[in-house]
C-alpha cells in the first residue's frame, strides 16, 4: 500500500473514534440514543429507566472495549509476564458508577442524561449487583482486579459465570428465606460473549489407558463426558489509566461433537435434553462459605473452570513461544484459596500427556508458576475430596495426585526416616483405618506452590506455626504474609463523594486516590476545629443517607438522626459473634429500662444495625437472625425506651447496600473470637470512611490498631494466645461457668424467660454459650460491655470522637489494595507495571 494512503486511513480512523468517544455531552447523548434505538431496539422518544440504564451502560462499554483492545494488543506486542488470578468467586457489585468514575466522565454523563430527562442517580439503581461471591474472599478478588488495572499490571481474572449468584435474602416473620438471584434476566451489558472464538472442551469421568511410547509409559484419558466452556469477558478499567484488564468467566454449554452416537439411538428429544444438562455445571454459586460440603457438582465446577483456564493460558503462551523454557518468565498463577487447586494436577497432565514433557520438567514448571493464598483456618472449611469421587470424576488427576504424594513422601522418608506418624500427618492422602480416604487439597496446594500466603499478619503466623507447621519447617522460604486491602476507589472516593471532596481540599490534590498513604497528613489536622467542623458535616450527610437506606430496607423508623449509628454487617457466623452483639443490645435495653426516668437524659441514643446472610443449611446462624429480629421487634415498640435504642436487621446485605451504609456509619463492629477471622476487609472499608471500630485483637484489626494508633480504636476481649487455654478451662468446668458474669447470666435469663418470645427456638443458641462456649462469647461478654461503655463516653465528647474518626481515615492508607497488589507483584509474581501508551496520542 502507499505509505501516504495508510497514514490517511489511520488518521481517518482516529478521527472517527475520537468523535465517537469524545467527552462532550452531545457525543455522549448520541451514543446513548444510538444504543436505545439499535441495540435495545426501543423508540428513541420513549425509554424507561431500565432502558436508559442499559443504553448508558452499552455506551460506556464501547469506551471500555476500545481501551481493552488497545491494552491486549499492546501486551501481545511486548509480551510481559502476566498474572492469572484464579478464583471461584468475584463479588463485583454494580459497574456503572465504577466505570464512569474510572474513566472520569461521570460529570459529563450526569449532564448528558439530565438533558435527556434522566437522573444518573436513579439509573444507577436499575443495575443488578453481580453477586458471584459469598463475601470477603470474592470481594477481595474484585478489589484486586481494580488495583491490578489501576497499577497497570498485566493481569487476568479467571472464574465461573454463574447464572445464579448469591441468593437473595428475604425475611418473613424474622426468619431468613432464600430466593434465586437470576441476575442475567435483562441481559448483562458489561460482558462480551466469545462463543464463536473462545471455547474449549472440558472432560469428566471415563478411564485412563496406558501405552508404551518407546520405553516410556504414555497415559491417555478417555473421558466419559465432555462439555464446552465458553468465555465471557468483562473489561476491567483502572482509575486514571488507559490500561483495561480482562475478567474471563466460563459458562458451560453442551458439547457439539461429543457423544453423537446418542442421537442415533432413536430418542432424539431425550438426547437433546441430556445435552442441555451440561449447562447446570455453571448455573449456581454455592452459598455455603466456610463449610465444605463435598458435593460432586462443586468438584465439577472446580475442574471445569481450571481446565478451561489452563487451555486458554497454554494456547496464549504457545502462540508466542516455541519451547516451554520461558513459561515461568511469562506466567504466574494465583490460586484464591484451595478452590482452584486442581490447577496443579491439570497443568501436570497437560504438560505431560499433551505436550510430551517428562515428570521432572513438568513439575518444575508447575512449582515455579503456581502460588496459593489461604483464607481461613476454620477446620470445617478445609476441602477434603473423597478419593473415590475424585477417581471416578477425574481418573487421570487422581493418578497424578498419587504420584505427587508418592514422590513427596519419599522425600519425607529421606528426611524423617521411619517417623510414620509424622509422614502420615503430612500426606496429601488422609487415611484413617476403617474410613474413606480423602485428598487434602490444602496440602496439595502447599506442596506444589512456589509461595503460600496468609491474608493478615496474625493469620500468616497461625499458618506457619500451626495449620501448616510441618510444611513450614520443611519449606520455610515458601511462606509469606500479604495483608488484605480494599480499593479506595469504590470504597471511599466513589461511594462517599463529599468526603472525597473534603480530602482533596485538605490534602491539596486528589493524588491520594492512587496513593492512599498520603492520607497520613490528616493526622496533623485531626484536632483542627475548621477541619473537624467540615468532617462532622460530611459524616452527618452520609449518616442521613445511610439511615434512610436502613429505614427503607428494614422497615424500622429511625426518626432520631442524632443517635449513634452502630453497624455490624458481614456473613452470619458463630465465630463472628453477632450473638455477642445481640446480647450487648439486650443488656443495653435492660439497663435503659431499669434507669429512673430522670437519669435517661444521660443515655447515648443508638441505632444498632445488624445485616448479613446465613448459609442456607446453617441452623445456628439462622437462629441468630431470628434473635436479632425478635429483639428488634420488642425494643422498637417499647415506648419506655423510645428513641434511646433502635434495632434494625438489614435484609439482603450485598455490595451495593454496603456502599450506602459504610460511609455513614459511626461505630462498626469486628468482634470475632481472636484467631478466627483470617483478616476481615469490612473493617478496612469502615476505617477509611472514618467509622470507629470496636473490635478484638483478630485478623487485620491488629494491624489497623497499629496503623491508626491504639487510642483511636476500641479493643477488648481475649487475645489469640489465650484462646486455647480459656477453651480448655471452660471445657473442664462445663455447666459451671468459670467466672459467671452476673450481667451475662441475667441477659441470658431475659431471653430464656421469653422477653422476646420464641424462647424454645433460642435454646440451642443459649446452650452453645453456656456449656461449651467454643467462641468465648461468655468469656468476652464483660469486656465487650465495658468497651461499649467507653464508646458511649467518647461519643459524648464530639471533638474527641471526631479526632478519632479523622485518625481512622488518616491511618487507613496501608489498607489500600494497591499496596497489597504491588506486594504480590513484587514478592510473589515478579510482574511489572506495564502502562499502555495512549494510542490516540501520536
Ligand atoms: O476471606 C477474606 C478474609 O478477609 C476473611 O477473614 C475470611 O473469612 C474470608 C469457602 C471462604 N475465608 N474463607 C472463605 C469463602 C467461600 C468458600 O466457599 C471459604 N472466605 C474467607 C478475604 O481474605
Amino acid at each position: 500500500a502507499v505509505p501516504g494512503a495508510a497514514r490517511d486511513q489511520a488518521h481517518l480512523l482516529h478521527t472517527l473514534m475520537d468523535t465517537y468517544t469524545s467527552d462532550n455531552v452531545l457525543a455522549i447523548q448520541q451514543a446513548i440514543v444510538h444504543h436505545v434505538e439499535y441495540t435495545l431496539a426501543q423508540t428513541r422518544y420513549k425509554f424507561d429507566d431500565l432502558e436508559a440504564y442499559m443504553a448508558t451502560a452499552y455506551s460506556i462499554r464501547d469506551r471500555l472495549i476500545e481501551s481493552w483492545n488497545d491494552t491486549q494488543s499492546y501486551f501481545k506486542e511486548v509480551d510481559p509476564k502476566r498474572v492469572y488470578y484464579l478464583s471461584m468467586e468475584f463479588l463485583m457489585g454494580r459497574s456503572l458508577l465504577n466505570a464512569l468514575n474510572n474513566l472520569e466522565v461521570r460529570g459529563q454523563y450526569t449532564e448528558a442524561l439530565a438533558e435527556l430527562g434522566y437522573s444518573l442517580e436513579t439509573l444507577v439503581t436499575q443495575e443488578r449487583d453481580a453477586a458471584l461471591g459469598n463475601g470477603g474472599l470474592g470481594r477481595l478478588a474484585a478489589c484486586f482486579l481494580d488495583s491490578m488495572a489501576t497499577t497497570n499490571l498485566p493481569a487476568w481474572g479467571y472464574g465461573i459465570r454463574y447464572q445464579y449468584g448469591m441468593f437473595r435474602q428475604v425475611l418473613r416473620d424474622g426468619f431468613q428465606h432464600e430466593q434465586p438471584d437470576y441476575w442475567l434476566n435483562f441481559g448483562n451489558p458489561w460482558e462480551l460473549e466469545r462463543s464463536a472464538s473462545i471455547a474449549y472442551q472440558v472432560s469428566f469421568y471415563g478411564h485412563v489407558s496406558v501405552q508404551d511410547d518407546g520405553g516410556r509409559q504414555a497415559f491417555r484419558w478417555n473421558p466419559g463426558e465432555q462439555v464446552t466452556a465458553v468465555a465471557y469477558d468483562t473489561p476491567i478499567p483502572g482509575f486514571q489509566t488507559n490500561n483495561t484488564n480482562n475478567l474471563r468467566l466460563w459458562a458451560a454449554k453442551p458439547d457439539r461433537e461429543f457423544d453423537l452416537q446418542a442421537f442415533n439411538t432413536g430418542d432424539y428429544v431425550q438426547a437433546i435434553l441430556a445435552k442441555q444438562r451440561a449447562e447446570t455445571l455453571s448455573s449456581v454459586l454455592y452459598p455455603d462459605d466456610r463449610t465444605y460440603e463435598g458435593k460432586e457438582l462443586r468438584l465439577k465446577q472446580q475442574h471445569f473452570f481450571v481446565s478451561a483456564t489452563v487451555q486458554d493460558v497454554v494456547r496464549r503462551y504457545r502462540e508466542q513461544h516455541a519451547s516451554w523454557d520461558a513459561f515461568p518468565d511469562k506466567v504466574a498463577f494465583q490460586m484464591n484459596d484451595t478452590h482452584p487447586t486442581l490447577l496443579v494436577p491439570e497443568l501436570m497432565r497437560v504438560l505431560m500427556d499433551h505436550e510430551g514433557l517428562g515428570w521432572t520438567r513438568a513439575w518444575e514448571l508447575v512449582t515455579e508458576t503456581c502460588n496459593f493464598t489461604n483464607h481461613t483456618i476454620l477446620p470445617e472449611a478445609l476441602e477434603r475430596w473423597p478419593v473415590a469421587m475424585m477417581e471416578k470424576l477425574l481418573p487421570r488427576h487422581m493418578q497424578i495426585i498419587y504420584d505427587i504424594n508418592w514422590r513427596f513422601l519419599q522425600q519425607m522418608r529421606g528426611r524423617y526416616g521411619d517417623d510414620w506418624d509424622r509422614i502420615s500427618r503430612m500426606s496429601i492422602i488422609e487415611e484413617t483405618p476403617d474410613a474413606d480416604k480423602y485428598v487434602r487439597m490444602a496440602y496439595l496446594a502447599v506442596i506444589a506452590a512456589r509461595t503460600v500466603n496468609g491474608v493478615a499478619a496474625i493469620h500468616s503466623n497461625i499458618l506457619r506455626d500451626d495449620t501448616f507447621a510441618p510444611f513450614h519447617e520443611l519449606f520455610p522460604g515458601k511462606f509469606q504474609n500479604k495483608t488484605n486491602g480494599v480499593t479506595p476507589r469504590r470504597w471511599l472516593a466513589f461511594c462517599n463523594e463529599p468526603l472525597r471532596e473534603l480530602l482533596t481540599d485538605t490534602l491539596g490534590s486528589d493524588a491520594w486516590i492512587k496513593d492512599l498513604d498520603r492520607l497520613k497528613v490528616l493526622r496533623e489536622h485531626a484536632r483542627d476545629p475548621a477541619l473537624q467542623k467540615r468532617w462532622q458535616e460530611v459524616k452527618a450527610l452520609a449518616k442521613d443517607k445511610a439511615l434512610s437506606t436502613i429505614e427503607r430496607l428494614s422497615g424500622v423508623a429511625l426518626p432520631n438522626r442524632e443517635a449513634m449509628l452502630d453497624v455490624q454487617v458481614k456473613r452470619i457466623h458463630e465465630y463472628k459473634r453477632q450473638l455477642l452483639n445481640v446480647l450487648g443490645i439486650v443488656h443495653r435495653y435492660d439497663t435503659i429500662r431499669k434507669l429512673p426516668r430522670a437519669e435517661r437524659g444521660g443515655v447515648v441514643p443508638r441505632v444498632c444495625v445488624i445485616g448479613g446472610k446465613a448459609a442456607p443449611g446453617y441452623e445456628m446462624a439462622k437462629r441468630i437472625i431470628k434473635l436479632v429480629s425478635a429483639v428488634a421487634e420488642k425494643v422498637n415498640n417499647d415506648l419506655e425506651v423510645g428513641d434511646l435504642l433502635k434495632v434494625a436487621f438489614v435484609p439482603d446485605y450485598n455490595v451495593s447496600v454496603a456502599e450506602a451504609i459504610i460511609p455513614g456509619t459511626e461505630l462498626s463492629e469486628h468482634i470475632s473470637t481472636a484467631g478466627t477471622e483470617a483478616s476481615g476487609t469490612g473493617n478496612m472499608k469502615f476505617a477509611m470512611n472514618g467509622a470507629l471500630i470496636i473490635g478484638t485483637m483478630d485478623g487485620a484489626n491488629i494491624e489497623i490498631a497499629e496503623e491508626i494508633g491504639e487510642d483511636n480504636i476500641f479493643i477488648f476481649g481475649a487475645r489469640a494466645s489465650e484462646v486455647a487455654g480459656l477453651r480448655a478451662a471452660r471445657a473442664e468446668f462445663q455447666a459451671n461457668l468459670l467466672q459467671p458474669d452476673p450481667r451475662f447470666l441475667h441477659t441470658l435469663d431475659l431471653i430464656r424467660s421469653g422477653t422476646f418470645g420464641w424462647e424454645d427456638y433460642f435454646v440451642p443458641l443459649l446452650d452453645s454459650i453456656t456449656y461449651s462456649d467454643y467462641y468465648l462469647v461468655a468469656n468476652d461478654f464483660g469486656p465487650y460491655i465495658e468497651a461499649q461503655e467507653r464508646v458511649d463516653r467518647v461519643y459524648q465528647k464530639p471533638e474527641e470522637w471526631t479526632a478519632m474518626s479523622i485518625n481512622s481515615t488518616a491511618g487507613s492508607g496501608f489498607f489500600s489494595s494497591d499496596r497489597t497488589i504491588l506486594e504480590y507483584a513484587k514478592d510473589i509474581w515478579g510482574v511489572e507495571p506495564t502502562p499502555v501508551p495512549n494510542q490516540r496520542d501520536d
